[in-house]
């Protein structure tokens, strides 16, 4: 039975989760088990530490808790797929007991293929498979969720990949290449989520448009998620008068809005560390749209 709330189980099978009614998206939490990641990087090196703040994400109304276990954030350098592995998997063993519905947040098969063992029952993958030739085959052969990102590189490059004529043409167009090769791997095209990958190979005018312009990824017919939270575009259009970015924790209300934007442009879900705020506009959202004609 699926109830919205959960990942909906069917034998060895996943489906996408479905959004509760009265928030109208799916809401992504995020959990960063690094120590090195923008946001909440070292806050959730402790098992016990990072099994609280999933419950309470999970509380606050997220239907899936994101565990990662490498920093993407701009020109952070690799760990060793044992690492990353030593990171999660604890993690997610914990969250499946405490019945957390779990993602995995990685570009490697071997970690998705750990993660996946141990609980996790969806792929989140930053690299749109691109990264780890094998990562399809894990995924169709699991037969769970997985999401494929725009991405063009590690992070310790990325940037210098943020060459675009028209990003959202090219956003779209390598999108479709990834749904392609991933549906060439054998994943069923009702497990793919779509998402155009803000931050990542985009400097803040991108990331502007892709989220003026989301309409063109949902013309491919897949769900869209959407991850903005405290992304350091909101932090540079929140500069205080002497030009400095806005502090990472300071761009809450500013998440809510790219959470609330993002729904109403026709995004499925939404990738954020403060669950509660973004759920508080989304109900807003839900509940205006109840009531429009
Ligand atoms: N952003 C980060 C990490 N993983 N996954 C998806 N699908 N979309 C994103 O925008 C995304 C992601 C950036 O790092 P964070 O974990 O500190 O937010």
């Amino acid at each position: 039975m699926c109830d919205g709330l959960r990942l909906c189980n069917v034998g060895l099978v996943t489906t996408l989760p479905s959004p509760a009614p009265e928030v109208g998206a799916v809401v992504m939490g995020v959990l960063n088990v690094t120590p090195d990641s923008f946001s909440d990087g070292g806050r959730f090196t402790d098992l016990d530490d990072a099994v609280a703040h999933a419950v309470a994400l999970r509380d606050d109304g997220a239907q899936i808790v994101d565990v990662g276990g490498e920093s993407t954030r701009p020109g952070a350098g690799r760990v060793d797929a044992a690492t990353e592995i030593a990171r999660v998997v604890p993690v997610l063993r914990r969250l499946r007991e405490a019945g957390v519905p779990a993602s995995i947040d990685t570009t490697r098969a071997a970690v998705a293929e750990a993660a996946l063992a141990a609980g996790a029952s969806m792929v989140n993958d930053v690299s749109g498979g691109l990264a780890d030739p094998v990562m399809g085959r894990v995924v169709a052969q699991a037969g769970v969720p997985w999401v494929l990102m725009h991405w063009r590189g590690h992070s310790d490059r990325m940037q210098d990949l943020a060459t675009y004529g028209d990003v959202v043409a090219e956003v779209r167009a390598e999108l479709a290449a990834r749904v392609d090769s991933a549906l060439a791997a054998g994943v069923s095209a009702d497990r793919l989520v779509l998402d155009p990958g803000l931050g990542f190979a985009k400097r803040p005018e991108h990331n502007w448009r892709l989220s003026a312009h989301l309409s063109a990824l949902n013309e491919l017919g897949f769900p869209v998620l959407v991850g903005a939270s405290r992304k350091s575009y909101l932090g540079s259009l929140l500069a205080g008068a002497d030009g400095k970015p806005r502090p990472v924790a300071e761009r809450e209300f500013a998440t809510a809005a790219t959470s609330l934007l993002a729904v109403q442009a026709g995004a499925w879900g939404v990738r954020v560390h403060d669950v509660r705020a973004t759920v508080d506009a989304l109900k807003v959202l839900a509940a205006t749209m109840r009531a429009a004609p």
